[in-house]
């Protein structure tokens, strides 16, 4: 049994070492595929056991990212279905293999998606470190319809560093700026572009903390508010009123090690803020692009949860 695995994808998303709705999604499916394949189970019950235990620990290590819970979902949804032992493996092995393989499939139908949003000689900006939303920009370059994308800096943990860096890397113009100097930029800006860690039933988009600033000053400057998303990043539980838990995380991401704060002063970190429907224009998934309104039609008719399903999962300890 290879519980080094888990231990160390558990330890490497908590700590954002991998990072991104999308890579912690796939990262965490191909933790499951591997540790299931590393197990000696002599039977199918020990098998589930053993795979219920590990979806908990790789479900525990950051709250906000609905992709992680759908993900696991997805890869565990053939083990619970197995009649045999053999069937539970295989079934692990295929389900881990086809979420990685149309995870990948699903951003790269998202840049085509999002590159048709994006109009001729386009100003964009973009918040935080979104593959989906890079991938867009990127395609939308290719197609030679990108000027300049203004990218934020993304304290406390700087993911604006990444995003102009690979933006960077495919050859675009970026300027990049603090994050208070979005509104001050915003009227220079065709569209903002981001991506999504959770959207819930109402259409409303939880992503890094700032997004809904951003998006606030987009609907005050009257610029569409864009999020690209694969469909994964729906919350299905929202129908229910379930709310998404915004993580937060410590002080020294704000304030780092050494400095020592005055009495009375407390830091708050969260890492993620929601930004309501009435401020996002349209979600790009790889099925098309959609009015926040659709939200639960995409939860119901393309990942299937309908009335039985939420009754029967509502045992499910990791959702
Ligand atoms: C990352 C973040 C990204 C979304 C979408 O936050 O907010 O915008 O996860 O990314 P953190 P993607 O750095 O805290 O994980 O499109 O790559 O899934």
């Amino acid at each position: 049994m290879n519980t080094m695995v888990l231990t160390k994808t558990a330890d490497d998303i908590s700590s954002m070492r991998v990072r991104g709705a999308g890579r912690i999604a796939r990262t965490a499916a191909a933790a499951l595929q591997e540790y299931g394949a590393s197990l000696d189970s002599k039977t199918l019950a020990e098998f589930i056991t053993e795979m219920e235990k590990a979806a908990v620990i790789l479900r525990g290590t950051r709250p906000t990212a609905v992709s992680l819970p759908n993900a696991i979902r997805h890869v565990m949804r053939g083990v619970q279905k197995a009649e045999t032992l053999v069937e539970a493996q295989r079934a692990l092995h295929d389900c881990a293999t086809e979420f990685i393989r149309d995870s990948h499939a699903a951003v790269d139908k998202i840049a085509d998606i999002t590159a048709r949003q994006i109009p001729d000689d386009a100003v964009i900006m973009t918040h935080c470190n979104s593959q989906a939303a890079i991938a867009g920009i990127i395609r939308a370059h290719e197609q030679g319809k990108v000027r300049e994308v203004y990218a934020t800096e993304v304290r406390p943990r700087n993911q604006g560093y990444l995003t102009i860096q690979a933006l960077s890397d495919a050859g675009i113009s970026v300027s990049f700026i603090v994050d208070s100097a979005a509104r001050m930029f915003m009227p220079k800006v065709d569209q903002v572009i981001t991506g999504t860690d959770a959207i819930m039933s109402n259409g409303a988009v939880v992503n890094k903390i700032g997004t809904s600033q951003i998006a606030l000053c987009a609907h005050e400057a009257r610029k569409p508010f864009i999020v690209a998303a694969e469909t994964y990043k729906f919350a299905p539980r929202t129908i229910l009123g379930e709310r998404i838990p915004i993580e937060w995380r410590s002080a020294e991401e704000v304030i780092g090690s050494e400095r020592v704060l005055p009495a009375n002063v407390t830091v708050k970190n969260p890492a993620f803020d929601v930004t309501p429907p009435a401020y996002v224009d349209l979600i790009v998934t790889e099925i098309g692009a959609f009015a926040p309104s659709y939200a639960p039609f995409i939860i119901r008719d393309h990942l299937g949860w309908n009335i039985s399903e939420f009754q029967k999962d509502y045992t499910y300890s990791y959702y």
